[in-house]
C-alpha cells in the first residue's frame, strides 16, 4: 500500500537532483500508477478518505506526502492517495489545490459486510475485538495464532483463563469453542466472540469467576479467515463455504468440515475439486484444518469441543461419518444427556450428526474418535433458508448469542469431566 509513497519519499530524499519523469516537461507521459487496496484493510469506520490533488510536478507530490497524505496513483496533472482527515487540512494549509475527496468505500466499493450487517466481524474487526478484550483483562485474556491460513492470515485464538497466558501449558480441564469453519455462515464467528466477550464483561461474577479460575477456555472464532473474506468481497456475499486453496484443476477451495482425518475419503465428501463439500487432496491437506489439528493435539487437557455452524437450529455429536453409534456406551449416554440438556436452554433439536446426513472428514469425528474429546456441532439459528440460511441479518445476533451463552456455561463446566453427564435424570449412570 505504502510502496510508492515510499518510493517518492526516497526520491525527494535523494542527494541526487533526478529529473522528474511525472513533470510534464519531459517527453515522457506519465504512468498511471494504480494500487488496489486489500479487501481486508478498509473498515467501515475508516475516517480517511480518497483524495485528488492538483499536482503538476514533484513539488507538489513532495508537499502531499509532507503533509502526511499516502500518494498511490500518479496522472498527469495530479495525484491522489489515502487522507486522515489531519492530514488533509495539513494538505490545504500548505496551499494544495484538493480537487475532490471521497470516502474509501466510495473509492474502493464496500470492501466489507454489507452496510445493513456492518454489526458482524470482518478479518481485521475481528482482530481488533480479540486484542481489546486482552487489554482489558489481561490477567485473565491473552490472543494468539495457531497458524495460518491459505493466503498467510494468522488464525486468532483467545484463551480464558487465570494462571495462564498465550501458549502457556495447563494441566487444568480445557474446552475450545471455534466458528466459521465455513466461510458464509458468519453467525458461527459472532457467537463465539460474543460469548468470549461475556464472560470477560461478567469475571467478576462468581460462577463465572469459578468456571475461569478453574477451566482453561479458548475461542477460535474464524478458522477460515480467507474464505470468509471472500464470502463479503465487494460488499455483497458470495454464498462461498469453502477455503481459499487453489485446486489443481484452477477450482477454488476445498471443505475443511471434510478435511479432517477421521474417516476421510468416505462417503458424504466429494472428490472433485469444484464441489462444495470437496474433501481436499489429503486428510490434513488444509494450513486450517492442520492448524487446529495441531491446536488440538498440543493441549492434551482439552475435553470438550465445540465447532458452530450455521443453519438449522441442531445440536449435533458424533458419528457423522457413519451411521452407527459411538460404542461407548457411557460415552454415548453423556453426548445424549449433554445434547438433551442443551436442546432444553436453546429450542435446538438434538440428534446423531448422521442423522443429519452422512459425511467423513468432520471436526468432531476426528476429536472424538482420535483424541476422545466431547465434540460437537452446533447448526445455529435460523432453521431454514426461508428465514435468510446462511445470511439471516444484524437482527438474529443478539438473540441467538443470549440462546447460546447458556450451554456454553454448561459445557465449560462439564469440561472437567464430561462423563459426570453420564448419569440419567435419577442420577443412575450409564453402563
Ligand atoms: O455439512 C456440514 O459440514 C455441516 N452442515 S453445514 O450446513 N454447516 O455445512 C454439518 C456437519 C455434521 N456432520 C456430519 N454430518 N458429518
Ligand atoms: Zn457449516
Amino acid at each position: 500500500m505504502r510502496t510508492l509513497a515510499a518510493v517518492l519519499v526516497l526520491c525527494a530524499g535523494s542527494a541526487l537532483a533526478l529529473p522528474d519523469p511525472f513533470d510534464g516537461k519531459g517527453a515522457k507521459t506519465p504512468p498511471v500508477v494504480t494500487v488496489k487496496a486489500p479487501a481486508s484493510a478498509i473498515s467501515q469506520a475508516d475516517p480517511r478518505v480518497w483524495v485528488e490533488l492538483d499536482a503538476p510536478g514533484k513539488a507538489e507530490r513532495q508537499a502531499a506526502v509532507d503533509a502526511g497524505i499516502s500518494i498511490e496513483e500518479v496522472k498527469p496533472g495530479s495525484a491522489a492517495g489515502f487522507a486522515t482527515p489531519k492530514a488533509l487540512e495539513r494538505a490545504k494549509a500548505a496551499g494544495l489545490k484538493v480537487r475532490t475527496t471521497v470516502t474509501l468505500r466510495q473509492r474502493f466499493g464496500a470492501l466489507d459486510f454489507p452496510e445493513k450487517d456492518a454489526i458482524y466481524h470482518n478479518y481485521k474487526e475481528l482482530e481488533a475485538e480479540l486484542r481489546s478484550l486482552a487489554a482489558r483483562a489481561p490477567d485473565l485474556v491473552s490472543v494468539f495464532s495457531i497458524g495460518k491460513s491459505t493466503r498467510g492470515r494468522d488464525l486468532w485464538a483467545v484463551r480464558l483463563t487465570k494462571g495462564a497466558t498465550g501458549t502457556q501449558r495447563s494441566k487444568k480441564p480445557g474446552i475450545v469453542f471455534m466458528g466459521t469453519h465455513h466461510a458464509r455462515e458468519h453467525l458461527s464467528t459472532e457467537v463465539p466472540l460474543l460469548i468470549a466477550k461475556n464472560l470477560v464483561d461478567n469475571r467478576a461474577d462468581a460462577e463465572v469467576a469459578r468456571l475461569l479460575d478453574t477451566r482453561d477456555v479458548y475461542f477460535i472464532p474464524m478458522v477460515n479467515p480467507d474464505g470468509v473474506e471472500y464470502d463479503i468481497e465487494g460488499g455483497k456475499y458470495h454464498m462461498h463455504r469453502k477455503n481459499m486453496a487453489q485446486n489443481a484443476d484452477g477450482s477454488t477451495g476445498v471443505d475443511l468440515n471434510r478435511n479432517y482425518a477421521w474417516g476421510w475419503g468416505g462417503g458424504g465428501a466429494s472428490p472433485n475439486p469444484d464441489d462444495d463439500t470437496y474433501r481436499g487432496p489429503s486428510a490434513f491437506s488444509e494450513p486450517e484444518s492442520k492448524a487446529v489439528r495441531d491446536f488440538v493435539s498440543a493441549r492434551p487437557n482439552l475435553k470438550v469441543l465445540l465447532s458452530y455452524h450455521t443453519f438449522s437450529e441442531l445440536i449435533l455429536y458424533p458419528w457423522g461419518g457413519s451411521d452407527e453409534q459411538i460404542p461407548d456406551k457411557k460415552a454415548l449416554a453423556a453426548f445424549k444427556n449433554m445434547a438433551g440438556e442443551m436442546a432444553k436452554m436453546t429450542g435446538y433439536t438434538p440428534e446423531q450428526s448422521s442423522d443429519l446426513y452422512v459425511a467423513t472428514g468432520d471436526t468432531c469425528d476426528w476429536a472424538w474418535g482420535e483424541k476422545g474429546i466431547f465434540a460437537f456441532t452446533f447448526e445455529l439459528t435460523p432453521k431454514s433458508m426461508w428465514d435468510g440460511g446462511f445470511y439471516p441479518g444484524a437482527g438474529v445476533v443478539q438473540r441467538v448469542f443470549q440462546a447460546n451463552i447458556r450451554p456454553a456455561l454448561y459445557l465449560i463446566d462439564l469440561s472437567d469431566d464430561p462423563y459426570r453427564a453420564a448419569k440419567d435424570a435419577a442420577g443412575i449412570t450409564a453402563k
